[in-house]
C-alpha cells in the first residue's frame, strides 16, 4: 500500500478558540484526515511565550483537545497530543536554534507585532524564538504538509529555510514541508475591525466569535459586526467588512463566495447578517455541545492525550537521534 503523506499542525491553548481557528485550521484538518497521516498538537510550550495563568493554561489544554474531538477529528486516524509531553520538541528546538539566524528571526512580522504591543524590551526571549520551536514541531515528524491559516505563511517559509540549510550543512535529514493554506477561511478578520485578523489574544470579545459562544451570543455578535458603506453584498477590496462576512458564510457552508454573492443580490445587509448569524450559530452549536460533554470527563481527555504523546514519540525520538548523529552528538 502507498504510504500516506504526513501532515502536522497545532494550536496554542491560550485565549478562546475562535471562528478563525476553526475555518483557517481545524475544519480543514477534519476534512482531509482520511487522506493523510495526521499529527495534531496542542502547542502549550508556544503558549508560554506570553504570560499565562498556570491553572488556566492546563484547563485550556483540555479545552483544545475537546474542541479537536468535537469538531470531528478521529483519534483512530489522528495523533492528538500535547507538545510539552514529547520533550523531543524542545530538544530539537535547541539544535535548530543553532541553525536559524538572528537576522531571520528579527524579520518575523508576528514577533514584531506582538513585541510592539507589549513593549519590545520586556517581550520574552521565547517569543523571539517561537518560529524555531514551530520549525522543530514540523521537522521532528518529517511532515510533508502543514495546514494553517494565512498568518503562518512567513513562519512556514522560515521552517523551509531551516530544513534546507540543515540538509545542506549536515546531509539530507529533513523533509522540506509545504504550506497548505486554503483560500476561503484562511484569514478571518475581526468583526469590529476588519483590518485586523480575528485573534485569540484580542481583549475585545465583540471582535471574535468563540467556538464556545452560545448560539444567541453568536447571532448578536454578527448582528453588531461592522459593515461598510453602500448596500451591496459583494466581496470587493473597498468592502473589507462585507468581504470578511462573505468569507465566513462560504467557509461555514462550503460554498464559493460568488455563489453567496449571487444569492444576496438585491438584498440588504440586515437580511444577510440575519442569515449569517443562523449559519454560524447552527454550525457551531453541535461542536459547542459536544465539547462541553467531553469536558465533563477530564480523565478521559488526559488518557487520550497521553496515548497520543506515546504515539508521537515513536516518530519523534528516532528523528531526534538521527539529528544528534548528523550534528556530531551521536
Ligand atoms: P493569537 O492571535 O493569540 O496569536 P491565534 O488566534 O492566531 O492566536 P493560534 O493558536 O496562533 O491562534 O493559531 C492556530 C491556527 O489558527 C493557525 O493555523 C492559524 O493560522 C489559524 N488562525 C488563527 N487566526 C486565524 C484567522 N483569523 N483566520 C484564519 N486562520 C486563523
Ligand atoms: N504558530 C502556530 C501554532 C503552531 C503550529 C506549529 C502550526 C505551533 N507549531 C506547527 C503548524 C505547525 C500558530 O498558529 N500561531
Amino acid at each position: 500500500m502507498e504510504q500516506k503523506r504526513r501532515v502536522f499542525s497545532g494550536i496554542q491553548p491560550s485565549g478562546n478558540l475562535h471562528l478563525g481557528n476553526y475555518l483557517g485550521a481545524i475544519n480543514n484538518w477534519v476534512r482531509m484526515q482520511e487522506e493523510y497521516d495526521n499529527y495534531f498538537c496542542i502547542v502549550d510550550l508556544h503558549a508560554l511565550t506570553v504570560p499565562q495563568e498556570p491553572e488556566e493554561l492546563s484547563r485550556k489544554v483540555r479545552e483544545v483537545a475537546a474542541v479537536y474531538l468535537a469538531s470531528g477529528l478521529d483519534p483512530e486516524r489522528c495523533v492528538i497530543f500535547r507538545q510539552s509531553r514529547v520533550s523531543e520538541h524542545a530538544e530539537l528546538s535547541w539544535l535548530l536554534n543553532c541553525v536559524a539566524r538572528y537576522g531571520e528571526l528579527s524579520r518575523m512580522t508576528q514577533f514584531k507585532d506582538k513585541a510592539q504591543k507589549g513593549g519590545a524590551e520586556v517581550a520574552s526571549a521565547g517569543l523571539f524564538d517561537y518560529p524555531v520551536l514551530m520549525a522543530a514541531d514540523i521537522l521532528l515528524y518529517n511532515a510533508h504538509a502543514v495546514p494553517v491559516g494565512e498568518d503562518q505563511r512567513q513562519h512556514l517559509e522560515l521552517t523551509r529555510t531551516i530544513a534546507r540549510r540543515f540538509n545542506h550543512d549536515y546531509g539530507e535529514t529533513f523533509v522540506v514541508p509545504e504550506p497548505m493554506i486554503l483560500t476561503t477561511g484562511a484569514r478571518v478578520m475581526s468583526l469590529d475591525e476588519p483590518k485586523e485578523k480575528m485573534s485569540k489574544s484580542s481583549p475585545r470579545p465583540g471582535s471574535y466569535i468563540s467556538i464556545l459562544d452560545e448560539p444567541d451570543k453568536v447571532r448578536k455578535k454578527i448582528r453588531r459586526a461592522k459593515t461598510d458603506s453602500g448596500s451591496e453584498i459583494i466581496a470587493t477590496e473597498d468592502k473589507p467588512a462585507i468581504a470578511n462576512l462573505l468569507g465566513v458564510y462560504a467557509g461555514m457552508t462550503g460554498e464559493k463566495i460568488p455563489e453567496v454573492e449571487r444569492r444576496y443580490e438585491g438584498k440588504g445587509y440586515g437580511d444577510f447578517k440575519k442569515d449569517l448569524g443562523e449559519v454560524v450559530a447552527e454550525g457551531l452549536a453541535p461542536i459547542r455541545e459536544r465539547t462541553l460533554e467531553l469536558l465533563d470527563d477530564p480523565a478521559e481527555l488526559d488518557r487520550l492525550l497521553d496515548a497520543g504523546a506515546e504515539k508521537a514519540r515513536e516518530v519523534a525520538h528516532p528523528n531526534l537521534l538521527r539529528t544528534w548523529e548528523r550534528m556530531g552528538l551521536g
